[in-house]
């Protein structure tokens, strides 16, 4: 599936020709008003007009200038399906939620099963004086069903040695294998199927050349010097990620294969490998070095997606974090900027429910909107972040989002995005929504962890 992956794609050197240009984009807040100049843009970031000329003309189909973003109107999260005004936190909590999260299973992402009965954790490794003796390394496989071998995943955890009570800990989706995450040659060599084109990935396997390859996006020292644990699950052992009619991964344990036809509110692949995350907490929760109440979930680009989708249908997951995640992840669909829903569709036929397809070119008919997603995060704490260069996940589609929700965060008497226009570069604005817009391109970089990890102190370390 390797249509329009941009890991690896050229950016613009245009960049140093950055002006402080003044775009002027349109939207509306809220249902039925009329749509209004985006003040948000007055202020803070902006993307680099050399940079966005540059794409739009590489890519003439693509929005990448502001002033091309159609106008819309947002659904209100406050506005129940009735058309009733949510007023109270406990309309919220018993009404709203609930039908919104219900919008999201039916039109975006499908409906994941429950935790299966069969499910079960087997401890392969356990070495207490990882990486030079700080860190305590456990390996576990997950199987998803009594009696079966496969599919399964195995977690990859670190913890800091040297601590007083249960840590709270990171868990994130990795895309090249847990041995990618480190080049500690205790981690297991991951046996799924794997992306070709990575480093060390022959015949779509891993090889001992890709151990490490990824451990840039996971300064483990770092976390664990903070006092946070961390854990990892390769997303292909959950899903491999490309289109087979959903044969391989767990989609085929519990779908109903005599039906002639997959319904069209299945669940796709975001939502299968948001399943293994809440799989993966179901053993961290056993796990007594773990804090299973002080658990962050966070994932990048396609995994950040992932993550928002988790932290959703899963409120056990104590914070959220999406890094760079762009459509169907943190950004409107309805600026249609960058990515849209008909191109994410056709690249990923997988990744969404059926239902999704309908949206193509009609993002205006969606019953809701991204921001509704960061909103089921309420009343706990969610981090955005964007990259300057990364105009395909629509940064300021991303800020708007987190903005958007915060009504609902108000609602139930916390802060929500303590801005209204966009932070300069490389600055967070923190409330219980967190922001920030971080220099250079798609990627996980320091200045992302060290934001993520600040955060959580504030959120998780204080409890
Ligand atoms: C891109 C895709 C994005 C994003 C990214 C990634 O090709 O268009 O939505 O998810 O892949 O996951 O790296």
């Amino acid at each position: 599936m390797k249509t329009a992956d941009r890991d690896t794609a050229p950016l613009s050197l245009a960049l140093a020709l950055w002006l402080l240009a003044a775009a002027g984009g349109w939207h509306a807040l809220r249902g039925g008003e009329a749509a209004q100049p985006d003040r948000s843009t007055a202020g803070g970031w902006k993307a680099s007009p050399a940079l966005s000329e540059d794409l739009s003309r590489r890519s003439p189909g693509t929005i990448y200038l502001e002033e091309k973003v159609p106008a819309y109107t947002l659904p209100d999260p406050l506005a129940s399906a009735d058309g009733t005004k949510v007023e109270t936190a406990a309309q919220w909590k018993e009404n709203r939620r609930g039908e919104i999260l219900e919008l999201f299973r039916k039109h975006v992402y499908g409906r994941a099963p429950s935790r299966p009965e069969g499910l079960s954790f087997e401890v392969v490794d356990k070495e207490a004086k990882a990486l030079d003796g700080s860190a305590t390394r456990k390996q576990v496989i997950v199987r998803f069903a009594a009696g079966r071998d496969e599919p399964a995943m195995e977690v990859l955890i670190y913890i800091p040695n040297g601590r007083r009570r249960p840590v709270p800990a990171f868990l994130g989706l990795n895309f090249q294998g847990n041995h990618s995450v480190h080049p500690d040659p205790g981690i297991r060599l991951g046996r799924s199927w794997m992306r070709p084109g990575r480093d060390g990935v022959v015949d779509n396997r891993a090889t001992e050349k890709s151990r490490g390859a990824a451990r840039s996006r996971w300064p483990i020292e770092k976390i664990l010097a903070r006092g946070y644990g961390v854990a990892t699950v390769y997303y292909g052992d959950i899903d491999p990620d490309f289109h087979d009619e959903f044969r391989n991964g767990v989609h085929p344990l519990f779908d109903d294969r005599s039906l002639e036809r997959r319904p069209p509110d299945a669940w796709g692949s975001i939502a299968a490998w948001a399943w293994g995350l809440s799989r993966a907490l179901d053993y961290l929760e056993t796990d007594s070095d773990i804090d299973g109440r002080r658990i962050a979930v966070l994932g990048h680009s396609r995994l950040g997606k992932t993550a928002l989708w988790a932290g959703a249908s899963d409120e056990r997951f104590a914070l959220v974090i999406s890094n760079n995640s762009g459509c169907g992840g943190a950004a409107l669909s309805r600026r249609c900027f960058g990515e849209t829903v008909e191109r994410i569709n056709r690249s990923f036929p997988h990744w969404f429910c059926e239902n999704f397809k309908r949206y193509n070119g009609r993002e205006s008919e969606l019953p809701i909107d991204q921001h509704m997603l960061v909103a089921l995060m309420a009343p706990r704490p969610v981090y955005i972040a964007s990259a300057d260069q990364d105009l395909w996940a629509d940064p300021r589609g991303e800020f708007l989002s987190a903005l958007h929700a915060s009504p609902v965060y108000r609602l139930l008497g916390l802060e929500g995005l303590p801005a209204k226009e966009m932070p300069p570069l490389d600055r967070s604005v923190e409330g219980t929504i967190g922001y920030h817009v971080r220099s250079g391109g798609h990627d996980v970089k320091d200045y992302d962890w060290e934001r993520y990890m600040d955060f959580a102190d504030r959120h998780l370390r204080a409890r």
